[in-house]
């Protein structure tokens, strides 16, 4: 289906082909399928970039995959896979390029934009970071009272912050532990007044990361941040000293302060969410190095590469696109869990929230009319076995199916004791469990109660995932994350729409200026919001203002 086509996604005869086949599939359970065919967990698991993918318990067969494969073809996903990798403008509503593929590629790749290599442009852009970062660890940088910077404080918000702090926590076992790295996102003070609390100043660097440099959160953070260096140091001349930016906007950058020489750039063809391996990674560059940064890259670019040359067949994101579409479009499974089993990647199903909802939560087709069917389900996790103690009794007996991705490793960077092998148990057990459930015959077997048999019966017929590597290693995560990201990528071409604006987002971001003076005047001109809004900021201002 060619973007504009307007035989909508639902009236695809390989859509009413995947209709008829659900009713089928739907009859049985991953029990009966996995007695149906003892060869499956061969069938559907492959490996590839790295990473180990077994996807034999979900609801499907080698049917529901070929049905799957027809759909993606039809909607030529294939065709928008090289578009966006060519470079075209496939961010229709922003009218951008979407090349955060160009970020990972090595400097022997050329992708032209417009007449300019940008491959050329980002590796320009990745040896001033190294070497700024080299500078910093070395000490050759200096805060203005001539001590070496210890502190690394960044400054961002939803795309610019959760990148960097997923990345920093996940790569934590490389990182240089005689440092210390903040991360201040939110507009309540409490988060920069928590984060600055224990750190000296005259040590510490602040990262100003912000594509725009004018999002009113990331801004008011840098103008406390800004104040509180001038409390301690008293001159203006520190601020050069202490703040760097990563940003596309140089004449913002320039106006607060900052040398241009000093701020770092990336192209408007990468969107906020894809941007962690652009120049708003320095936070995570300064916390690992650039050789484990270049690693990471490594690993992006590889499953990059196998996104782009692997038959759908054997291509992972493809696979993993298509499967979540199947559980939520044919089942209506209006969720899916992210379980990562390694407490590194604790923010990793966050991350993951603003990735998967912010590019497919979307109402609109890129022609411009409302969708008719289901877009992007809701992201959400814990790592394991955290989980395990608290919501997966909904995922085992609750009335709704929850799909979820179990990830983990084969191998702990931390090997103490009997953990590992308990965790990796944990994992594998979850897996079996929420496919095969525990029947009352088993229950009887082992002499429950017939009273409690129906509260402790587990219906099963859960799908999951599995998605395993050796070890946490830079690379491996970069390989993680761009299998997310092209699975994304692989829903949204379905789905038919922009998987790269944020208009929603774009909305939240004036919706505040308007009451900010409205909640510092004790009166004014009335005020002319709905009734409960009203209400709430007279409430606030007789709080507040009154002293009530
Ligand atoms: C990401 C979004 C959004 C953005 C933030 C911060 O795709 O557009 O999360 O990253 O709003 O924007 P700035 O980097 O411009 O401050």
């Amino acid at each position: 289906m060619k973007s504009g086509n307007p035989v909508s996604l639902t009236n695809l005869s390989e859509w009413s082909d995947l209709s008829r086949h659900y009713e089928l599939i739907s009859k049985k359970d991953l029990k009966a399928l996995f007695e149906e065919d003892p060869s499956r967990a061969d069938k559907f698991s492959l490996q590839g970039a790295g990473l180990f993918l077994d996807y034999s318990k979900n609801r499907i067969t080698a049917e529901t995959m070929e049905k799957l494969f027809s759909l993606a073809k039809r909607c030529d996903v294939s065709g928008k896979i090289e578009a966006m990798f060519n470079g075209e403008k496939i961010n229709q509503t922003e009218k951008r390029a979407v090349l955060h593929i160009a970020l990972r590629a090595p400097s022997s790749q050329h992708i032209f934009l417009d007449g300019v290599d940008v491959v050329g442009e980002v590796h320009e852009t990745l040896s001033r970071m190294a070497d700024f970062v080299r500078r910093i660890h070395d000490g050759t940088w200096k805060g203005y009272t001539g001590k070496p910077i210890r502190n690394i404080v960044n400054i961002g918000i939803g795309g610019s912050d959760l990148g960097p702090v997923m990345a920093y926590e996940a790569l934590k076992f490389y990182s240089h532990r005689e440092m210390t790295f903040r991360f201040v996102s939110n507009i309540d003070g409490t988060d920069f007044v928590e984060a600055t609390r224990d750190i000296d100043p005259s040590e510490t660097l602040f990262i100003l990361s912000s594509k725009t440099f004018t999002t009113l959160e990331t801004m008011t953070n840098a103008s406390t941040a800004r104040n509180w260096l001038l409390s301690a140091l008293g001159s203006q001349d520190a601020v050069s000293r202490h703040f760097v930016a990563v940003s596309t906007n140089r004449a913002e950058v320039m106006k607060f302060g900052i040398d241009p020489e000093n701020m770092f750039g990336f192209g408007d063809w990468v969107g906020g969410r894809y941007s962690m391996d652009s120049a708003i990674g320095l936070s995570i560059m300064l916390a690992v190095g650039p050789v484990h940064f270049y690693e990471m890259l490594a690993g992006f670019h590889e499953m990059d590469e196998h996104f782009r040359k692997t038959p759908m067949e054997e291509n992972l994101p493809v696979i993993m696109g298509l499967l979540s579409l199947w559980e939520n479009n044919f089942f209506g499974s209006a969720t899916r869990g992210i379980f990562p089993y390694e407490q590194y990647l604790k923010r990793f199903p966050a991350y993951l929230q603003q990735l998967t909802m912010e590019s497919n939560g979307k109402h609109t087709t890129m022609s411009g009319n409302r969708v008719t069917y289901d877009t992007c389900p809701v992201f959400w996790g814990e790592p394991g076995t955290n989980g395990q103690h608290s919501f997966y009794q909904l995922i085992h007996q609750g009335t709704r199916v929850i799909p979820s991705d179990l990830i983990g490793f084969f191998h702990s960077l931390n090997p103490v004791g009997p953990h590992h092998q308990i965790l990796l148990a944990n994992l594998f057990a979850q897996s079996e469990a929420l496919a095969f459930g525990l029947s009352p015959e088993a229950l009887r077997k082992q002499g429950v109660a017939e009273e409690l048999i129906p509260h402790k019966v587990c219906e099963g017929n859960r799908p999951t995932n599995v998605i395993l590597a050796d070890r946490l290693t830079p690379a491996t995560l970069g390989r993680l994350v761009a299998l997310y990201e092209h699975s994304v990528f692989v829903q949204g071409a379905i789905w038919e729409i922009d998987s790269f604006d944020q208009w929603g987002v774009e909305l939240g971001k004036v919706l505040a200026q308007r009451i900010i003076p409205e909640l510092g005047e004790q009166s004014g001109p009335a005020l002319s919001h709905d009734s409960s809004t009203n209400r709430l900021i007279e409430l606030f201002r007789k709080k507040r203002l009154k002293g009530a």
